[in-house]
């Protein structure tokens, strides 16, 4: 098999990042790791070859591929479950739907969660600063979404986890970990992805001392 290298951010928190280590992961691939620091620009630099010079990037033989979901899509489809690997995306169609939905809307919406609670945020020093009004309707917009979508005593979205669960939980995570308060359900669905064995795998690694850029 041609060897897999997923290039991800130096300090472990980017979210795309996270998302196709987490689809590599879930996927129980053989692959390496390879730190691009966005602090010092090499993404930019000419000796990395994303199309996009950003990351996330996989790398399969002398493929690249930029952008998580396009990864996780293309882990999905390369290294699928008839060959005994575990599913990321629903088998179910209407499921399947809205696991990417959810993706497509995680990462085009609610811009000031992801801008008042960074996900340095998570990782490194939490934050103290109230959610400003724009905050809080973001939030409202997200907790009702979930509401909608997430049953009762499920800490999946549905029977069985997917990819969009890393994602919605990170989201959540964003205003968790920094002590905004969440219904009881939302807390529990949060906590229990961020304990799922891929998850925690990144969440748990060590990081070097962050530096804002
Ligand atoms: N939509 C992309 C977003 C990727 C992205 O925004 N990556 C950021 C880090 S979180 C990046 O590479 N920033 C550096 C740059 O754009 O120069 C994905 O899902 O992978």
């Amino acid at each position: 098999m041609d060897a897999l290298v997923l290039h991800i951010d130096s300090f472990w928190i980017s979210p795309y990042a996270m998302s196709a280590f987490v689809a590599l992961e879930e996927k129980r691939l053989d692959y390496t790791l390879h730190e691009v620091s966005l602090a010092n620009g090499e993404q930019k630099k000419a000796s990395y070859l994303s199309r996009t010079g950003r990351v996330p990037a996989l790398q399969h033989g002398d493929y690249w591929l930029a952008e998580s979901i396009a990864i996780a899509e293309y882990v999905a489809e390369t290294f699928p479950c008839t060959d005994g690997r575990p599913r990321i995306f629903p088998a179910d169609l209407k499921e399947r739907g809205i696991c990417r939905e959810v993706m497509g809307w995680l990462r085009s919406d609610l811009m000031p969660i992801r801008e008042e609670r960074a996900t340095h945020t998570i990782w490194y020093e939490h934050t103290r600063t109230p959610l400003s009004a724009a905050g809080e309707q973001a939030k409202a917009k997200l907790v009702a979404a979930c509401d909608r979508l997430i049953d009762a005593d499920r800490t999946t979205l549905f029977k069985e986890w997917c990819i969009a669960d890393a994602d919605l939980s990170l989201m959540l995570q964003r205003l968790h970990t920094n002590g905004d308060d969440l219904p009881k359900k939302l807390c529990a669905y949060a906590d229990a992805n961020w304990q799922r064995p891929s998850i925690h795998k990144w969440n748990s690694h060590a990081r070097r001392p962050y530096v804002a850029y």
